[in-house]
């Protein structure tokens, strides 16, 4: 019998959107098992230099609550990143190429995907197009 392929990715996923709905639908038909590391806010906080909108428990429950996922657990910090990996029994690692060679070096450990990012969405864009909008309704 063939072994199941397990996979693992890592983000914040604030303002859940379909961006991040489509990374994940891509990642898990990479393999059969899909694991998640949600960056916890301390983590979110240390990445991006800003509190992200929704807590570490609102954006935990959406992603666990997506189709493609299997398990969810809190990313701590990038320096765990390898334990999560063996840990979690991941095969391969995929990322949106935002981050492409950020994680080559664990290719000794696992197969490094990087899938191309969808275009015309992220986070900050959501939170300039709501800033704009109460603004011009000020
Ligand atoms: N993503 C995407 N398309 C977008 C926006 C995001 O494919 N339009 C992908 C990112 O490339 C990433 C995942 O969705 O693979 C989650 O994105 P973020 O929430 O921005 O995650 P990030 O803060 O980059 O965290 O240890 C690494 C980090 O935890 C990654």
């Amino acid at each position: 019998m063939q072994k199941r392929k397990r996979i693992i990715t890592f983000g914040t996923f604030d303002l859940f959107h379909l961006g991040h709905v489509r990374l994940l639908v891509r990642a898990a038909q990479l393999g059969d098992h899909l694991t998640v590391g949600v960056s916890s806010d301390a983590f979110s906080q240390r990445k991006k230099g800003r509190r992200p909108i929704y807590n570490e428990r609102e954006r935990m429950e959406i992603v666990a609550s997506c189709k493609p996922v299997d398990e969810c657990f809190f990313e701590e910090s990038m320096e765990k990143k390898r334990d999560y990996i063996v840990n979690y029994g991941a095969d391969i690692l995929v990322m949106g190429d935002d981050w492409v060679g950020k994680f080559d070096n664990f290719s000794d450990i696992c197969q490094v995907v990087y899938l191309p990012r969808t275009t015309g969405v992220s986070t900050t864009e959501l939170l300039d197009g709501i800033a704009h909008a109460r603004q011009a309704s000020a």
